[in-house]
């Protein structure tokens, strides 16, 4: 039976790549952010492979989160896969010159907006006693950078989070997993950077970055995988990277 997967920060990078390919594959797509304008592309364009509906609401606002996902027609409001992507970074600043509200932002969408959406859908896989999430995180959930502080320590919640549902529903035979991209070459930085564009390039300079259709494969490579097989942490750097702060800027 075709399987309905709900993507979280559909309009850009990881989130996008991951609509083309479940699209192409046959999914059935709920797709969300907050960029009504890409949305509506994406449905358009998409909808030449597959079913789409589209919910725009901002993962932090906790009322637009429910409201939405619960005002999904009956042909989409069965999830069976739910792909938390949505987040981003914002600000790379030594912590005692930090941005209160870039923290706020970061902390609000990365950790808060993640479980809002969880919140909404489990109680649907509980009742079922099937359904996958997958928990996009970082290779900042396992190491922390120089002046990546509070984007770390979000990103360290949702390593915590991936393992404490997976406990958690694991009596419902839920799968959880996280996959956690080193530096991956999409809107990321411009938006860490405030839209200064060349200092977000330069991120990517001198090596070959990971492309979010690197992600989005592994992704549909996770999501395919028979019933009893749950790929529940995996880490994957561009070959140039060796940690965090490790990159080899000759490949
Ligand atoms: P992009 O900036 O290209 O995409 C981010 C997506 O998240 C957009 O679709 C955006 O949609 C959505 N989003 C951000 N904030 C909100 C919000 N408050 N409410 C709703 N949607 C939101 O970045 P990536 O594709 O790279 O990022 C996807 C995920 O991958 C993030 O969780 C990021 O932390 C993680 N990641 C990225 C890495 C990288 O190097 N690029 C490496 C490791 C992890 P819209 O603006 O329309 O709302
Ligand atoms: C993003 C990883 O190293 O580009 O989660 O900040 S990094």
């Amino acid at each position: 039976m075709t399987k309905i997967a709900l993507i979280t920060g559909a309009t850009s990078g990881i989130g996008k790549a991951t609509a083309e390919i479940l699209a192409k594959n046959n999914y059935k797509l709920v797709l969300c952010g907050r960029r009504q304008d890409r949305l509506d592309e994406l449905q358009k364009t998409l909808s030449a492979h597959t079913e789409v509906h589209t919910l725009q609401f901002d993962v932090r606002d906790k009322k637009a989160v429910s409201e939405q996902i619960e005002s999904l027609p009956k042909a989409f409001s069965s999830i069976d896969i739910l792909i938390n992507n949505a987040g981003n970074a914002h600000g790379l600043d030594p912590i005692q010159n930090g941005n209160l509200d870039d923290w706020d932002a970061m902390i609000d969408g990365n950790i808060k907006g993640l479980l809002y959406v969880s919140k909404a859908i489990i109680p649907q896989m509980i009742a079922r006693k099937s359904g996958h999430i997958i928990n996009i995180g970082s290779t900042a959930a396992k190491e922390v950078y120089p002046n990546g502080n509070v984007y770390c320590a979000t990103k360290h919640a949702v390593d915590a989070l991936n393992q404490g549902m997976r406990m958690d529903l694991n009596p419902f035979g839920i799968r959880v997993g996280a996959i956690h991209p080193g530096m991956v070459s999409t809107e990321f930085s411009n938006v860490r950077f405030k839209g200064d564009d060349e200092k977000a390039q330069n991120i990517y300079k001198g090596f070959a970055p990971l492309q979010a259709e690197d992600i989005a494969d592994i992704i549909h490579f996770v999501v395919s995988r028979p019933y009893h097989v749950n790929i529940a942490d995996l880490i994957v750097m561009p070959t140039a990277q060796a940690s965090s702060g490790i990159v080899n800027r000759s490949l």
